[in-house]
């Protein structure tokens, strides 16, 4: 199942984090909140039954804490991923190590290709990848290929014209038990085959970004009518706070590789 989880890889964020990427407008991220949402969101995963290994600070790649954007596992592989934003080019090598220990070989996404993990977004039996500003075709094509060889099918969701949304999973992630929660932007170019689909409200958008860890959904806090959706379909929520994060364009998602 794509949200069974034993192990997640972390990484602290560096005093360097406010000079990384971001489009968004919300401000200056603070450090010492940034660093206890970070700790909080460790001890989440904890409590959710993962052990968490979290790799130290590298004050060289402002936003290499967005783990998640450095590899993709799926279906028991891993594959190491090119960033698309060129200052995030070197982020993999940490990961690469990071994750060599727990899988027998690592395959990687090669030039022209560029893929970011926030990109890709795993249901029970089919794979969506954002074509977007940091995931090329060729990247993407390269993931789908890996993929296929795992059994795994693959959808490409072009967002290019979506200002809005960075990543694919920026705008819409799976739940589990056939619940998706996607951006209203994006309601019509995801193929999703009557699955029961949550969509926020506008105001609620960066709710979208959620993530199922085994026995429960991580949200960001101040999300009351989406948290209260799930909690409909009788799904447990743990809200995280992770305003630091979001000044950064990031989300709860991008904090872990999780498998
Ligand atoms: C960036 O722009 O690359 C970072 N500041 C944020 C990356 C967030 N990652 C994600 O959504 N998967």
């Amino acid at each position: 199942m794509s949200y069974r989880f034993s192990l997640a890889i972390a990484r602290l964020p560096g005093s360097t984090f406010a000079q990384g990427l971001t489009r968004a407008a919300f401000g200056v991220p603070d450090f010492a909140t940034t660093l206890a949402q970070h700790r909080a969101y460790c001890a989440a995963l904890e409590d959710a039954g993962l052990e968490v290994t979290v790799l130290g600070a590298d004050n060289a790649f402002p936003d290499s804490t967005f783990v998640e954007d450095a590899a993709v596992v799926a279906g028991g592989r891993a594959i190491i991923t090119r960033p698309g934003a060129q200052s995030r080019e070197g982020e993999t090598a940490a990961i690469r190590s990071a994750l060599d220990e727990h899988f027998d070989s690592l395959a990687s996404i090669e030039a022209p290709g560029t893929l970011d993990g926030g990109d890709v977004c795993e249901s029970d039996g089919r794979v969506y990848v954002g074509i977007s500003h940091r995931t090329n075709r060729s990247g993407a094509e390269q993931l789908a290929a890996w993929l296929k060889h795992g059994g795994i099918d693959t959808v490409f969701v072009d967002i290019r014209d979506l200002d809005a949304i960075l990543h694919l999973k920026s705008g819409m992630s799976y739940v589990g038990d056939g619940v998706f929660v996607v951006d209203e932007a994006l309601l019509s170019r995801v193929p999703l085959d009557g699955a029961d689909v949550i969509v926020p409200a506008g105001a609620e958008a960066y709710g979208s970004n959620c993530v199922r860890v085994n026995e429960v959904v991580f949200l960001a806090s101040g999300h009351p009518r989406l948290e209260s959706e799930l909690e409909t379909r009788g799904m447990r929520v743990v809200t995280l706070d992770v305003s630091e994060y979001q000044k950064m364009d990031g989300g709860l998602s991008c904090l872990s590789i999780r498998f």
